[in-house]
This record gives C-alpha cells, structure tokens and sequence, in this order.
C-alpha cells in the first residue's frame, strides 16, 4: 500500500525564482538539485518533514524545453501543481497491483527518480485528474527520504 506522501510536483517556469520563493515563505530547506534528461526537467527537493515511514518534499520542477511532459503542462495551464507523489515499499509489486485494477501506467517498468529513488507514473485520466507517482526510496540513506 502507500506509505506515506513523498512528495507535490509544482510546475514552474523559473526552477531559482521558486526555490528562492519557498525558502523565504516557508522557511524550506533544499535537500538536492537534479537534472533527469529521461523525464525532461531540471528540479529541486525542498524538505518539509520527517515521519515514520520516511521523508516528505516539495518538489519544483522546470522543464528542459517545450515539448517535455511539464513543458506541455504549462503552456496549457500555466503554473501549478503537477502531480501527487506518494511512498511505496515496492514499486514494482504496486505497478502489478494497480494495473489489474484498470488504471493505465504510464510506466510499465521503474525509472529513476529523485535522489535515487525508483518511480513510476499512473495516468492522470485514470486517477481522477491527477497525475500520481509511485516513490520507491532509495536505499542508501545517504540519498535521503
Ligand atoms: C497532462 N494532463 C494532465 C497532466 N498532464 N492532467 C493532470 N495532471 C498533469 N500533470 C492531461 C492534459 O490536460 C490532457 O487532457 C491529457 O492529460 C493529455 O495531455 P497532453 O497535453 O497530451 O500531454 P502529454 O503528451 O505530456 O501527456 C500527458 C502525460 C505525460 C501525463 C501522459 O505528461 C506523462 O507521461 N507524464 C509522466 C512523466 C512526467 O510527467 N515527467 C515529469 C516529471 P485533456 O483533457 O486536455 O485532453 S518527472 C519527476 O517528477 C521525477 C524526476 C521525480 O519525481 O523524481
């Protein structure tokens, strides 16, 4: 099952400006920065809180050009957030649970994510208008959550 919300993926045209804007509002604290080529963003983890079953972010994402998937979400409805991310023991075996139930993955395998994480996408039409992440942490806890 989920185990916890990992992180809110925010659209943003300017990935510095935002970060800046959360660390002064929120008092947020950035825990990596990464450029992923394979899902076209440049994007930073702020941390939020600890709990039990791991770490939870905001995650500020600024696409590698126009026609990436959040390069396309902007130009059709501007900033915001993005997508749900929320924690898994094993993505894999939740990628088979979940595909019986109807719902379309976008990933049939895991990719990599943030900080070494093992991700995988469920289409937004299938979930209600939300794109949503499954988040395998890394284990290595030196790659955080
Ligand atoms: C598009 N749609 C969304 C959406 N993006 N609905 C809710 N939330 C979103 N984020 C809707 C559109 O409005 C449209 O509906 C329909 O889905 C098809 O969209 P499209 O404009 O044709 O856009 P495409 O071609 O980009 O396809 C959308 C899709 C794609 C969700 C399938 O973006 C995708 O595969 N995303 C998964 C990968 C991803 O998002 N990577 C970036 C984050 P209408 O009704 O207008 O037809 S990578 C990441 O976050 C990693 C680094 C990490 O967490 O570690």
């Amino acid at each position: 099952g989920l185990t916890r919300i990992d992180h809110v993926g925010i659209a943003c045209h300017d990935l510095e400006e935002k970060i800046a804007f959360y660390e002064s509002t929120f008092g947020l604290v950035v825990a990596s920065r990464e450029v992923n080529e394979a899902q076209g963003v440049k994007e930073a983890m702020l941390h939020v809180a600890d709990g039990p079953a791991g770490s939870s972010y905001v995650q500020l994402l600024e696409p590698l050009g126009p026609d990436t998937p959040v390069g396309r979400f902007l130009a059709k409805r501007g900033e915001g957030v993005h997508h749900v991310g929320y924690g898994v023991d094993d993505v894999a075996a939740a990628l088979e649970a979940i595909g019986a139930k109807h719902v379309r993955l976008l990933d049939e395998r895991p990719r990599h994510g943030s900080m070494g994480a093992s991700i995988a996408f469920l289409h937004p039409k299938d979930v209600g208008g939300v794109l949503t992440e499954l988040v395998q942490a890394a284990k290595d806890p030196r790659q955080g959550r």
